[in-house]
């Protein structure tokens, strides 16, 4: 018996980004990190997803924390892991789209301050989006041999999206010179057999290596992993088990051992595994306690693969509804999500276009009348400001939105001049770093709260120092 040929499965560990993200509102501190960063380093991971996605947002405004201190101290523990981040493209961690100058510091920084891999996607899927990051990611590996360009295509269903199309991408993404593609399945809609057809076509069709990033929403996402590993993938994202699961990724010793002593062995020792979970069980704990963990979101909706809708925006749409005392119509906004979807050219769901789209099938159904109002950002989307999608949007919906206006086939960001120096001219008053003009520029309010909040704090250490030395109060 001829013995097969052994390809280990490489595996990404979340529990420090994506896994509570998703569970507990991105709100583990870089305290709590730290103690096990060590441990973890050991384990073999082919990378630790660490920072970007909502992490930069939460650690500012939220956790008071700068985010940049968070990546170094990570990186100094980290001694041999890659570590990754998720980045949106031309709007990097914020919700508007940036010039290129922004994008290039924001990418030469992440770089430099520790991050390997930077994952990039973008809502519409539309590669223009992507090619400024990918290329300043190059720069950098030139300069200082340092940083991998992945570009993430956001998996969604719908007619546009055939095998064809997902081929005819990995292909593009080859061409505009990425180290490697993700299939980023934020919803957790792909299913087992599915995944064997799209990762044995995606195979076929470029030499980059291919992994799946998926959540356990719907409860299929293991054998996802299992299906997708027989096809030929390269590397999957899971989290330890205590943050594993629900609506975050399939659990890391679940996949390890699902694999043991088979031709995908990830030679990953169960032990340290276990010591490595150990850490983080008493903080799920916590969490549940607290109410940060809600026990829903660790449940089986099924009803994301019912209507194909992320979890996230389900919930913000029960929201919108409650504030309208409208909570009857969620049936009603729930059929009208798909035909605002295709009047928009059928693109992907996911930030920002999932809220765009679930705004706006609100507002269609709460004001009796389709589009008799449109959010600014449905505007920008008909404009084309967010760029190109995957059909036409519907033209009688452009006339009646944004009748008479020009819309746009370029890249919005050739339109945009260059921003860094008059970013820097409005916060200089607060900069300590270089690092932090980029805070600023991503979310200019929550970073001035946080700079603000860090001077009284420096203040008041310098207080207490002169206090104890002085027995005095200085003012
Ligand atoms: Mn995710």
């Amino acid at each position: 018996m001829s013995e097969q040929v052994k390809k280990p499965i490489k595996i990404t560990e979340t529990v420090l980004r994506d896994a509570h993200q998703s569970l507990i509102a991105t709100r583990m501190p870089t305290e709590f990190m730290l103690p096990i960063a060590e441990k973890m380093d050991q384990v073999g991971y082919h990378s630790v997803e660490c920072w970007g996605g909502a992490t930069f947002d939460a650690s500012l405004r939220f956790l008071k924390e700068d985010p940049w201190d968070r990546l170094r101290k990570l990186r100094d523990r980290f001694k041999k892991t890659k570590l990754q981040m998720l980045f949106r493209g031309q709007n990097i961690l914020g919700y508007r789209p940036y010039a290129d100058d922004v994008v290039d510091a924001f990418v030469q920084k992440s770089i430099a301050n520790g991050i390997d891999i930077i994952r990039i996607f973008d809502c519409l899927n539309d590669l223009r989006n992507l090619q400024e990051a990918v290329n300043a990611t190059n720069r950098m590996k030139q300069q200082e041999g340092r940083g991998h360009a992945q570009v993430a295509l956001s998996y969604t269903l719908g007619d546009a999206y055939t095998l064809e199309y997902w081929t005819d991408m990995a292909k593009k993404i080859e061409e505009m010179g990425a180290d490697s593609i993700c299939i980023k399945d934020m919803a957790g809609l792909l299913v087992p057999y599915k995944a064997a057809e799209l990762i044995s076509a995606m195979k076929s069709a470029t030499k980059l290596p291919i992994q799946l990033h998926t959540h356990y929403t719907s409860g299929v996402a293991g054998m996802t992993y299992l299906k997708a590993v027989e096809a030929g993938v390269d590397v999957i994202d899971t989290a330890m088990s205590p943050f594993a699961m629900g609506t975050s990724q399939p659990a890391t010793e679940v996949m390890v051992e699902t694999f043991k002593g088979t031709p995908y062995d990830t030679g990953f020792d169960q032990n340290l595994l276990a010591e490595i979970a150990d850490y983080f069980r008493p903080y799920r704990d916590e969490c549940l306690k607290n109410g940060l963990l809600n026990p829903k979101v660790m449940g089986v909706d099924i009803k994301t693969l019912l209507y194909q809708v992320p979890g996230g925006m389900l919930s913000n749409m029960v929201s919108q509804l409650k504030e309208q005392n409208a909570e009857d119509r969620y049936y009603d906004v729930l059929q009208e999500i798909p035909k605002v979807r295709k009047d928009l050219g059928e693109p992907p769901l996911v930030t920002p276009s999932s809220q765009i789209v679930g705004t706006q099938a609100v507002f269609n159904v709460l004001m009796g009348e389709r589009y008799k109002m449109a959010t600014k950002e449905t505007k920008a989307v008909l404009r084309g400001e967010y760029g190109q999608t995957v059909k036409p949007m519907n033209q009688e919906v452009i006339d009646k939105v944004i009748p008479g206006e020009t819309r746009i086939t370029c890249r919005y960001a050739d339109m945009l001049e260059n921003e860094m120096d008059k970013l820097e001219g409005e916060m200089k008053e607060w900069k300590q770093q270089d690092e932090d003009v980029l805070s600023y520029a991503l979310f200019p309010q929550v970073a001035t709260d946080f700079f603000k909040y860090r001077q009284a704090q420096q203040e008041k250490v310098d207080m207490t120092q002169a206090d104890t030395k002085n027995g005095a109060y200085p003012v």
